[in-house]
């Protein structure tokens, strides 16, 4: 299996873990190519790199072999358990990351919420206890990525303070809006984790795990993809065979409901 005993207790513990070469550094180069091509910039031209940030999405082949690998699928099973989440055809948005003085405006606290998107404002979209729409939330780096590059900013054993938030809500939940009327305070005493690493590395985090972009103060560009990994079915807490995925059992942690106190 890709991950071993220890992995998937940091999973349940801090919310996310790293899966080094996820898929192999050229399969990284080749897709980056193309990204390059879509931003219709010059890679050896930074004088062409005027925004902070560029948004680009849906982008198939490669980056479908790139979702698809055996050790990338077999982490996904055993986080989110076998056969209760959907293969990717594309990589949803790539936040491409550029050295800049200019503030990009998207770098708050906050969890990829996943259902209700078809409201036109996405403070209005929600997540609820059940995590229903998202199994886990996926970071793909297409470009090596150092403290420095932009790296995401992940709060480790966030995702309990948000399903502690989330569980009086019941099966509507919250709206962003409503989740981020704190500020996203209740996990600010967290430890702030980067989701760095070389290109091919997958960051597999928790639904509910609190993070953030920032400033890029490097030279070379950041290409990441942030796509959910989508169920197959809906989470479930209460199981009668116990069968708990650890995504099911981070929560069932958090709520006192695994004969365990996590903080
Ligand atoms: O660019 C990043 O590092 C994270 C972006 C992000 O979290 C988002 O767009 O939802």
């Amino acid at each position: 299996m890709t991950l071993s005993p220890a992995d998937i207790q940091a999973f349940i513990r801090d919310g996310y873990v790293a899966v080094p070469d996820a898929f192999p550094h050229a399969l990284a180069d080749r897709c980056r190519a193309i990204l390059w091509r879509a931003t219709g910039l010059d890679p050896d031209r930074p004088e062409t790199w005027t925004k902070p940030v560029v948004r680009l999405d849906q982008f198939a082949g490669p980056f479908a072999e790139a979702a698809n690998t055996p050790p990338l699928t077999r982490a996904c099973d055993q986080l989110a358990g076998p056969g209760r989440w959907l293969p990717r055809g594309t990589l949803g948005t790539f936040p491409i990351r550029f050295p800049s003085a200019e503030d990009s405006g998207d770098t708050g606290w906050h969890i990829d919420v996943s259902f209700g998107t078809e409201s036109p404002d996405f403070m209005q979209w929600r997540a609820n206890i059940f995590s229903k729409g998202r199994a886990l939330l996926m970071l793909f780096l297409f470009s090596d990525v150092g403290a420095n590059d932009a790296p995401t900013r992940l709060r480790a054993g966030s995702h309990r303070d948000i399903a502690r938030r989330l569980a009086p809500a019941g099966e509507a939940g919250l709206t962003l809006g409503e989740l981020a009327a704190t500020g996203f305070a209740e996990s600010a005493r967290r430890e702030e984790r980067l989701a760095t690493g070389p290109a091919g590395t997958v960051f597999l985090c928790h639904p509910f795990l609190v993070h953030a972009a920032q400033p890029h103060r490097g030279t070379a560009p950041r290409f990441m993809a942030q796509p959910p990994l989508l169920p197959r079915e809906p989470l479930s807490l209460e199981r009668v065979d116990g069968d708990y995925s650890p995504v099911e059992v981070a929560i069932r942690e958090a709520l006192g409901m695994e004969g365990v106190s996590a903080s």
